[in-house]
C-alpha cells in the first residue's frame, strides 16, 4: 500500500490512483492516455470539482526513468489535493488538475528491475531492441539534429513525437482544455526552470514565469529550508532541444511552463528513501545549509 517512505513500483502507484478514483468518485477520474512499447498503460488522474470553465493544471513526473523522486513527489501532491480537497482555497479547487505521476512506465520499471540508471523509454528503433528514446528530447520545438544514435542516452528519436508517451502529452495539451500551467518534475539539482531551453530567445511570458518560479522557490525555502535556483535551463543547467516544457509553452500555448529538478546534489538520482518525505526541524541559521 501507498506511503511516502519508499519508492514504489508501478503497480502500487497505479493501484493508488485507482483506489482514489474509487474512494473519491465525485472528484477523481483515472484515464489511460497511452500504451507504451512494452504494453503498459500511462495513467492520468483528473481531479476536478466539475465546474465548467476551470483552467487546467498539468503535472507530470517520471519522464526520465531513473528520477524516482519525481513520481514520489507527484503521488504525494495527488494525495494532498484529493484528501484535503474540501478545505482547499477556491483558487485551488476551481482548477482541473491533470496529473501523470509516471509518464514513462516502461523505463521506470526497467530502472527497478535491470538498470538503476536507465533514462529513456524502452521503444525499439533502427533494429536496436529497447534502445529507448529520451522523451524530453522527442517534442517538436527545436528538435535538434544531434545525439541521434539510438544507443545514446539522449537519443531524440527518429522524428518528433515518435513515442506514445510524448504523443499523449501533445494530444492532451492540444485537446482544447484551457491549461494555464504545465509542470514537469525531474531530478536532480534543485532548480525551477522555464522556457526556452533550445534557444537564447526570451519567451513571451518571461517576466511572469520568472515571477512564478520565484514564488515557488520562496515557498519551498520557507517550508523546508531547501534552496531552489530559478532561471532558464541554459543559465542554471544546460541547453536542451525538444523538451516537453518548451513545446508546451511555444506550441501548446500554455502560459506557465516549468521543469522542476527536485533534490538533491550528493545522492544524484539515487536519493535515499528516508528523504522522500522529510520532516525537518531547522533553525533560521540552518536554512540554506540544508540545500546540499
Ligand atoms: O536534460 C533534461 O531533460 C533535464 N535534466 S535531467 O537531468 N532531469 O535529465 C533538463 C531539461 C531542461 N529544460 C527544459 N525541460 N525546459
Ligand atoms: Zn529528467
Amino acid at each position: 500500500t501507498m506511503n511516502w517512505k519508499t519508492f514504489h513500483r508501478l503497480d502500487v502507484i497505479n493501484k493508488f490512483l485507482n483506489t482514489l478514483e474509487y474512494e473519491y468518485p465525485s472528484t477523481c477520474s483515472v484515464y489511460n492516455i497511452a500504451t507504451t512499447a512494452e504494453g503498459r498503460q500511462v495513467k492520468l488522474i483528473k481531479i476536478s470539482n466539475g465546474i465548467v470553465g476551470n483552467y487546467g493544471v498539468w503535472l507530470d513526473a517520471g519522464i526520465h526513468a531513473r528520477e524516482w523522486i519525481g513520481p514520489a513527489v507527484c503521488t504525494y501532491v495527488i494525495d494532498q489535493i484529493v484528501r484535503n480537497y474540501q478545505t482547499l482555497p477556491s483558487y485551488f479547487k476551481n482548477k482541473d488538475w491533470y496529473i501523470v505521476p509516471v509518464l514513462n512506465p516502461d523505463g521506470y520499471e526497467y530502472s527497478h528491475t535491470t538498470d538503476r540508471m536507465w533514462r529513456k523509454n524502452r521503444s525499439t528503433h533502427f533494429g536496436v531492441p529497447g534502445c529507448g528514446v529520451d522523451l524530453n528530447r522527442n517534442f517538436s520545438l527545436g528538435w535538434a539534429p544531434d545525439k541521434n544514435q539510438p544507443t545514446h542516452a539522449n537519443y531524440r528519436g527518429p522524428h518528433p513525437f515518435s513515442e506514445a508517451e510524448s504523443i499523449a502529452v501533445r494530444d492532451m495539451l492540444s485537446s482544447g482544455i484551457p491549461f494555464s500551467v504545465y509542470i514537469s518534475m525531474h531530478s536532480f539539482g534543485q532548480l525551477i526552470m522555464f522556457p526556452y531551453s533550445h534557444t537564447r530567445q526570451i519567451c513571451k511570458n518571461y517576466v511572469y514565469l520568472l515571477e512564478g518560479s520565484t514564488y515557488m522557490s520562496k515557498a519551498i525555502y520557507e517550508a523546508t529550508g531547501m534552496q531552489y535556483k530559478v532561471g532558464i535551463s541554459k543559465d542554471v543547467l544546460y541547453g536542451a532541444a525538444g523538451t516537453s516544457a518548451d513545446w508546451a509553452h511555444g506550441r501548446g500555448r500554455v502560459p506557465y511552463c516549468y521543469t522542476i529538478e527536485l533534490r538533491s546534489y550528493e545522492h544524484k538520482f539515487d536519493l535515499p528513501e528516508d528523504q522522500v518525505k522529510i520532516s525537518l526541524i531547522y533553525t533560521e541559521s540552518q536554512k540554506g545549509s540544508l540545500s546540499k
